[in-house]
C-alpha cells in the first residue's frame, strides 16, 4: 500500500520528484501511516464480524447497544479544559506542600474523605478488570468536577497493568497519562503490591525502583503498597521506591479474617504491632486493607479506634469489599472511630465484591460527618457508570448477593468473582459449594495465612487441586510427599513470597519441598535476586521493536518497565498492536461485538484525524482457502478484508 500510496500522489504523477521526496512530503509519510492504521482497524472489525470477540472471559454480548450519555451536573461549573485546568482539588494541595504536608492536611481535616475506586478495584471485582480506557476518559472530565473534593481516584496498579496488555490489548502507561491529563485536580492513587510491583512474584530491588519512579512520573501521586503476607520486609521494598520517587506512601496492612473471633491468629495485638513496625518504617498514611470484606463493623470500631488512641496524628484510609453486605455499615464506624480516609465505589459499580456504595454511605453519614462531597453529582455521575455497567455486561457473574459465608472462606473480592466466574461455567452447583469448603482447608494447610494476591492466588490453587482430585484435608496431610502440587503452592512453601506470620506450617512443609528438592528461603526473595541491567533490557527492546512496522512508537523508560514487569505479555502486546493497530480508539460495544452491518462508526484515530467506518457485508466462504471477504465503506470508499473463518 505504500508504493500504492506513493505512485498515485500528485508529485509522482506530475512526474517532477526528486530524491529528498519523502523528507519534503512529510503528509505523504502521514496519509500512509493513517491509511496504513485504518486497513489495520478494519482488519480487527472483519475478524469481529466473522468469529466473534476473543476477549477472554466475556460470555456473550454487551447489554447497552447505543455509546453511553454523558450526564450534566446541575449547579457545576461548565465543562470545559479551562475551567478544569482552575480547579482546586487535593492535588493542589498535594503539589503544594508535598507528600508529608499532604498527609497532615488530610489529617487535619474535619470530616472524613472519600476514596473513589471505580477506575481500579470496582471494574476489578465486578467486570473482570475489563473496562477500557476510552470510557474512563469519556468521564474523567466530568469526574473532575463532580467529585472534586475527594481524597483520590484509584485508577491504576493491582490487576489493571496485565489486564490492559494481556486482554485489552492497550497501553496501561498510555491511559495514565491521558487519565492525568483530564484529571488535573484530583489525586491519583495505584495499588503496589510491594516487593512485586504489580506482578504475582518478587522482581529485583531496582526493578520496583524503576517501576515507582515511572509510574510517579506518568501520574500516580499515592502509591497503596501492600504485601501479601504483611512482611515487614518485603512491603518495606514498595516503601522505599515510593519515598525515592517522591509520592505519597500509603503503607498498608492487609486484615484478614475476623479478628473479633476468639483464638484469632490475626488479632488486635497483632495488627496493632503491625502498625508500629510501619510507623517506624516511615509512611505518610497508614492504610488498612480489607480485601475480603471481612471487618465486621465493631472490629472497624475497635481496630481503628485503637490505631486511633495509639497514634492521634497519623492520617489513616481504610479500605473494604462489600461481599457479606457490611461495607456501609463498616466504613461508618471506621469513619465514626477516626479514619480519615475510607474507599467507596459509584454506586452502580458498588456492593457485593466491589466496595461500598458512595451514596448509601454520604447518606449514612449525612448531619454527622462531612465528606466533602456533594450528593447530587456524586448521583448524576453515577447514571454514566449504570451505563458501563450493562455496556460490560459480558463479564458479570452470576452473583446476586451479599455472601455471608465470607467469613468462614475469607476470599478476597476480586478472586471470589473469578472463582464464581469458573464454578458457573460448570454449572455454579456442587462444585462451588466444594470450591468454598476447600478454599477455607486449603488456607488452614497453609498455616491460616494473610490472603491477598498473590498469596490468595496459592491457597486458591490449592483449593482447585483438592476439588479437582477430590482429596480432603487429611488426604492432602497423609500424601504430602507423594502429590504433584500446583507450582504457586511449591513457590510458597519455598520462600519465594515471602515470610508468613508464624512461620510455615510443618511437618508438611518440609515433606513437599524434600519431594520437589526446593530449597527453604527464610529471608525476603529479593535478596537472592541479581539487580536488573536496565539499559541492556532498553537495548534488546530497541532492537527489537524499533524496526516494527508504522505503528511502532521509540521504545522508552515505561516500555522497559512493562517488559521487565510481564515480558511475555508485553511482547503478545505489541504482536496484536502491529496487527491491528491501536485499538483503544475504537468505541467499546465494537471491541466487544460485531458492528451490525449498515452502521456507521465514526473512530478518531489521531487528533483531527477521524474516520467513518461502515460494514457493508460478510462475503461466501472460500472454501479453498478458508477465508471470507469483508466489505467495507470508509470515509465513502469502498474496502475489502480477508479473513480466516476459525468457526
Ligand atoms: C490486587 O492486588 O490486585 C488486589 O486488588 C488486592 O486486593
Ligand atoms: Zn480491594
Amino acid at each position: 500500500p505504500f508504493l500504492l500510496t506513493l505512485l498515485t500522489h500528485n508529485v509522482f504523477i506530475e512526474g517532477n520528484y526528486w530524491t529528498t521526496f519523502i523528507d519534503d512530503t512529510p503528509e505523504l509519510f502521514q496519509m500512509h501511516l493513517s491509511q496504513n492504521r485504518a486497513q489495520k482497524l478494519l482488519h480487527y472489525l472483519a475478524d469481529l464480524m466473522v468469529n466473534g470477540s476473543s476477549i477472554k472471559g466475556q460470555v456473550g454480548l454487551p447489554k447497552l447497544l447505543s455509546d453511553p450519555i454523558i450526564p450534566e451536573l446541575d449547579n457545576a461549573p461548565a465543562i470545559t479544559p479551562e475551567s478544569i485546568s482552575g480547579l482546586q482539588g487535593w492535588r493542589q494541595i498535594l503539589l503544594a506542600e508535598g507528600p508529608a504536608g499532604f498527609a497532615k492536611r488530610v489529617r487535619d481535616f474535619k470530616g472524613t474523605l472519600i476514596m473513589d475506586t471505580t477506575w481500579r478495584d470496582a471494574h476489578q471485582s465486578l467486570l473482570a478488570t475489563r473496562v477500557r480506557t476510552v470510557d474512563l476518559a469519556a468521564i474523567a472530565p466530568t469526574t473532575a468536577v463532580a467529585l472534586n473534593g475527594a481524597f483520590a481516584l484509584e485508577c491504576w496498579g493491582g490487576a489493571t497493568f496485565d489486564v490492559c496488555m494481556r486482554f485489552l490489548h492497550e497501553d496501561p502507561w498510555e491511559r495514565l497519562r491521558t487519565l492525568r491529563k483530564m484529571v488535573p485536580n484530583i489525586p491519583f492513587q495505584m495499588l503496589l503490591r510491594g516487593a512485586n510491583g504489580v506482578a504475582y512474584a518478587s522482581l529485583p530491588d531496582n526493578a520496583i525502583e524503576h517501576f515507582v519512579k515511572q509510574a510517579k512520573d506518568n501520574g500516580v501521586d499515592i502509591f497503596r503498597v501492600f504485601d501479601s503476607l504483611n512482611d515487614v520486609e518485603q512491603l518495606a521494598v514498595g516503601v522505599t521506591a515510593v519515598k525515592k520517587a517522591g509520592g505519597v506512601v500509603e503503607a498498608t496492612v492487609c486484615y484478614s479474617g475476623d479478628m473479633l473471633q476468639k483464638g484469632k491468629k490475626y488479632n488486635l495485638d497483632y495488627y496493632l504491632e503491625l502498625v508500629d513496625k510501619i510507623v517506624a518504617m516511615g509512611t505518610h498514611i497508614l492504610g488498612i486493607k480489607d480485601m475480603a470484606g471481612t471487618m465486621k463493623p465493631a472490629a472497624a470500631k475497635l481496630l481503628i479506634g485503637s490505631i486511633r488512641a495509639k497514634h492521634p496524628d497519623l492520617a489513616i484510609h481504610v479500605h473494604t469489599h462489600d461481599s457479606a453486605g457490611t461495607g456501609v455499615a463498616s466504613m461508618c464506624e471506621a469513619a465514626k472511630a477516626g479514619a480519615d480516609v475510607v474507599d467507596c465505589a459509584t454506586n452502580s459499580m458498588s456492593g457485593m465484591t466491589s466496595q461500598p456504595s458512595i451514596s448509601a454511605l454520604l447518606n449514612s453519614l449525612e448531619g454527622e460527618i462531612n465528606c466533602n462531597l456533594d450528593l447530587n453529582h456524586v448521583r448524576e455521575l453515577d447514571s454514566y457508570w449504570a451505563q458501563i455497567r450493562l455496556l460490560y455486561s459480558c463479564f458479570e457473574t452470576e452473583l446476586k448477593g451479599p455472601d455471608p459465608e465470607v467469613y468462614l472462606h475469607e476470599i478476597p473480592g476480586g478472586q471470589l468473582t473469578n472463582l464464581i466466574f469458573q464454578a458457573q461455567q460448570l454449572g455454579l452447583g456442587e462444585q462451588w459449594i466444594q470450591t468454598k469448603k476447600s478454599y477455607r482447608e486449603a488456607n488452614y494447610l497453609l498455616g491460616d495465612v494473610i490472603k491477598v494476591t498473590p498469596t490468595s492466588k496459592v491457597v486458591g490453587d490449592l483449593a482447585q487441586f483438592m476439588v479437582t482430585n477430590k482429596l480432603s484435608s487429611d488426604d492432602v496431610i497423609q500424601l504430602a510427599d507423594t502429590l504433584d502440587f500446583p507450582a504457586s503452592v511449591l513457590d510458597f512453601l519455598e520462600g519465594l513470597i515471602g515470610q508468613p506470620y508464624g512461620g510455615f506450617p510443618e511437618p508438611f512443609r518440609s515433606k513437599v519441598l524434600a519431594r520437589n528438592k526446593r530449597r527453604k528461603l527464610d529471608q525476603r526473595p529479593g535478596l537472592f535476586l541479581q539487580p536488573l541491567d536496565l539499559e541492556a533490557v532498553k537495548k534488546e527492546l530497541i532492537e527489537e521493536y524499533s524496526n516494527v512496522g508504522l505503528t511502532g512508537k521509540a521504545i522508552d523508560e515505561c516500555d522497559v518497565a512493562a517488559y521487565v514487569m510481564y515480558p511475555q505479555v508485553y511482547k503478545d502486546f505489541r504482536a496484536v498492536k502491529e496487527k491491528y493497530g491501536d485499538l483503544s480508539v475504537l468505541p467499546t460495544r465494537c471491541f466487544l461485538a460485531p458492528p451490525p452491518i449498515g452502521d456507521e462508526l465514526s473512530v478518531t484515530i489521531e487528533k483531527g484525524k477521524t474516520l467513518i467506518i461502515k460494514p457493508q457485508a460478510v462475503g461466501e466462504l472460500d472454501a479453498a482457502t478458508g477465508k471470507r471477504e469483508v466489505y467495507f465503506e470508509l470515509n465513502g470508499e469502498l474496502r475489502k478484508v480477508s479473513v480466516i473463518d476459525n468457526n
